[in-house]
């Protein structure tokens, strides 16, 4: 399991407040503010193809799940009602019971995490956990607030680029390793993009489940504040958490998650399948994801597709 061993005042020093945001005292989108209409042209320049990759992980029994969470879907009734009518229709509907942002491929909302602060825990521009949030639902960085995501994707292969087919659990990448595979790989990131980084770690996924849920190998803090500086929209990975787990420092517990989420407005998207992207070399796509919107929610399952 994941350490969750926490130092507050590692983290309530005086030069660690984030807000206002650079969108405004206001601002509940964060990055999302980046995703223009020249990003969306952009974006569909580079469909040459018409080749779409699913990102997305099926939602099912038996998937791995962060310890606490869960998910069922039953079909009540057989059928669930009819017959009706002199045609005799009768229907299906489920039932899903889940943190349903937050369980498979999920999108980490701005809502998400925060920081606890001389007893104020903090989100996203200064929003105070004891202000917006309620058994009801978040009214503030509710997932609803945040837009669709229709802009470049590239793909950092770090397996790939550490000779690899799977990093280790607790391997942390640097911004070095970003830079090199960039390098290697031929291709920049910038204002606005998605980045999502394939670390082979998703072999695992419902074949080791144990093994994939023991951590991952995913990126340092160092990595995620040049990942930051960038400008990026949105970090992705083929891991359960996108950041190192284990932590490089055990006494900080998801640091990266603060930073990128908590600090800087920059979304947060897990347990995806970047396995034939990166089979194909496929390094820079059109990234489409429209985040379900469940009102007040933290995040929100979903298919993300790369589109080339
Ligand atoms: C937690 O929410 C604790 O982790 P994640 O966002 O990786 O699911």
């Amino acid at each position: 399991a994941a350490s969750l061993a926490f130092s507050a005042s590692a983290l309530s020093s005086s030069d660690d407040v984030w807000w206002p945001s650079e969108w405004g005292p206001d601002d509940e989108r964060g990055a999302a503010n980046r995703l223009t209409p020249e990003k969306v042209i952009a974006a569909t320049s580079l469909i040459q193809r018409g080749q779409i990759y699913q990102l997305g992980r099926v939602y099912e029994a038996g998937m791995p799940l962060f310890p606490g969470r869960h998910y069922s879907l039953t079909i009540p009734g057989s059928p669930t009602g009819g017959p009706f009518g002199n045609n005799q229709t009768v229907y299906n509907d489920e039932v899903v019971s889940a943190q349903i942002g937050q369980v498979g491929t999920q999108f980490d909302g701005l809502g998400h995490i925060g920081t606890r602060v001389d007893k104020e825990d903090i989100f996203y521009n200064g929003f105070k956990q004891s202000e917006f949030a309620t058994a009801a639902g978040l009214q503030k960085l509710g997932i609803e607030n945040v837009g669709v995501f229709l802009t470049r994707g590239v793909l950092i292969d770090v397996a790939a680029y550490k000779g690899m087919t799977r990093l280790p659990v607790g391997t942390a990448i640097s911004a070095e390793d970003l830079q090199g595979a960039l390098r290697q790989q031929g291709v920049t990131i910038g204002e606005g993009d998605v980045v999502l980084i394939h670390t082979g770690h998703g072999q695992l996924w419902m074949v080791d489940n144990e093994e994939y849920s023991r951590g991952g190998p995913g990126i340092g803090l160092e990595a995620a504040r040049w990942l930051a500086e960038q400008k990026i929209v949105m970090t992705a990975a083929d891991t359960w958490a996108v950041e190192v787990i284990p932590t490089e420092n055990e006494n900080l517990a998801f640091p990266v998650h603060q930073e990128l989420l908590g600090k800087r407005g920059i979304y947060n998207l897990e347990n995806l399948d970047l396995s034939s992207l990166a089979a194909d070399k496929v390094y820079e796509f059109a990234f489409m994801f429209a985040p379900v919107k469940f009102k007040g929610a933290t995040g929100s399952p979903g298919n993300p597709i790369a589109v080339r």
